[in-house]
């Protein structure tokens, strides 16, 4: 890619900035830091000046390019923090199953879902989960998406979690969206060790966390904790020892029933808890004690068909800092677009539009340790930004199902036009 130019966006309509000071939770969450015919000046592929009205002229020069925002709303680079984005095959034949009330722990208890996947995942070569990975990643860019998490978890034996892991490094250097990493070998236990829980475990704690710090393949360790996954005695271990090897720590927590996911991700002061449709109060009141951010999923809950959606009304009472990804993955979130998942968090979670802006920008950026480089449009930061076709943040979430992009800025290279990828 070439060197970035300097460009100007001028007479922006709504300019949302999500500027702030690390996580947001509670009332500030309704800030999004919104001006109004605002403007971005961009140089050196980072965030230069931010203001308002005719303020950018004075950063002019006859060589920039000057882009006009009138009719826009410009928001940073959306942040995915929770997606299974590296897999092979698909579940679209779960689909009679799921409207025959087949629940989800059960089609997996049978060796469907996650261990499906896994089947298809450990089958597939390197370059073919790069290049399918690449195509979900480009839908990403041309929905807004800049940067996202990316979990393994479909190997579930060390030669395949590797394979996942050093596909996440190749997309990261090849393709224009960050890719921040997340082993998660403890997704679900092999069928091979259906019968020996604890040999699986040991295999994840002895040998496959080790190889997997040792390249440097993953920043954070996640553990499904579910009633008939990993319990919470099983996650308090295997997440212990990822810290102990010096991983960050997420947890899928209480994503279908209640067992106190929540409640472990305070007492472990993880980064994150994931999912939460089913946390308790107290779970909650744990996890605001102890800073840690939910990252509530409302597609899945939709897919999944539940009766309900993760309490964010409380959460954000609670002073839980709330954050929302797409859960992208080959069962109970198909979908690349954080554009749907912030509808779906508007009429599921009844989150107010400025909250929902700072749940997949700052808040999301915090939840994989980028508050510092991403998150806002604020001087000094990346310069990566979505100019959406949507003249106000409401707007934007109102008339959904359809992609919004007009252009998407990485790195201060316009990387998609006109809704196309460059
Ligand atoms: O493949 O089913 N919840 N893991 C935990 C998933 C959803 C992904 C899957
Ligand atoms: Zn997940």
């Amino acid at each position: 890619m070439g060197i970035a130019m300097k460009t100007i966006i001028r007479n922006i309509d709504c300019l949302v900035t999500c500027r702030g000071e690390g996580v947001k939770k509670g009332s500030d969450m309704m800030d999004a830091g919104i001006i109004n015919d605002g403007y971005v000046v961009i140089d050196a592929g980072r965030i230069a000046a931010v203001g308002e009205g005719e303020g950018y002229r004075e950063h002019l020069k006859p060589s920039d390019l000057v882009i006009d925002g009138a009719g826009k709303t410009v928001t940073p680079g959306l942040i995915d923090g929770h997606t299974h984005l590296v897999y092979a095959g698909s579940r679209e034949f779960e689909l009679p199953l799921k409207l025959a009330k087949v629940g989800y722990i059960d089609i997996l208890k049978a060796g469907g879902g996650i261990l499906s996947s896994v089947r298809d995942t450990r089958a597939a070569s390197r370059e073919e989960l790069v290049l399918q990975a690449r195509k979900r990643l480009d839908l990403m860019l041309t929905h807004g998406t800049t940067t996202v998490e990316s979990k393994s978890g479909y190997g579930l034996d060390l030669e395949t979690e590797m394979k996942m892991l050093r596909a996440n490094r190749l997309l990261n250097d090849s393709q224009p969206v960050d890719i921040v990493s997340t082993f998660m070998g403890a997704h679900a236990v092999p069928q091979e060790y259906k019968e020996d829980r604890e040999g699986y475990i040991r295999l994840i704690v002895e040998e496959m966390l080790p190889k997997v710090r040792e390249e440097n393949l993953a920043e954070f360790a996640d553990c499904f904790c579910e009633h008939g996954v990993f319990d919470i005695e099983e996650t308090r271990r295997i997440l212990t020892a990822a810290r102990a090897q010096g991983f960050k720590i997420k947890l899928h927590a209480d994503e279908v029933v209640s067992t106190g996911g929540a409640e472990l991700a305070g007492e472990m002061k993880a980064v994150s808890a994931e999912h939460l449709v089913a946390a308790s109060q107290e779970g909650m009141k744990a996890m605001a004690d102890n800073n840690v951010i939910a990252i509530l999923l409302p597609t899945t809950s939709f897919y999944l068909m539940l009766e309900k959606f993760a309490d964010a009304r409380k959460m954000i009472e609670l002073g839980v800092p709330v954050a929302l990804a797409t859960d992208c993955n080959p069962g109970t979130s198909p979908t690349e677009s954080l554009q749907i998942v912030m509808t779906y968090a508007c009429f599921g979670l009844r989150m107010m539009p400025e909250e929902i802006i700072n749940a997949v920008t700052l808040n999301a950026a915090c939840s994989i340790g980028r508050e510092k480089e991403i998150g806002s449009i604020e001087a000094g930061k990346k310069a990566d930004l979505v100019i959406f076709d949507a003249k106000n943040l409401n707007y934007l979430i109102y008339h959904f199902g359809v992609n919004a992009v007009d252009t998407v800025i990485k790195d201060g290279n316009i990387v998609v036009k006109g809704g196309l990828k460059c």
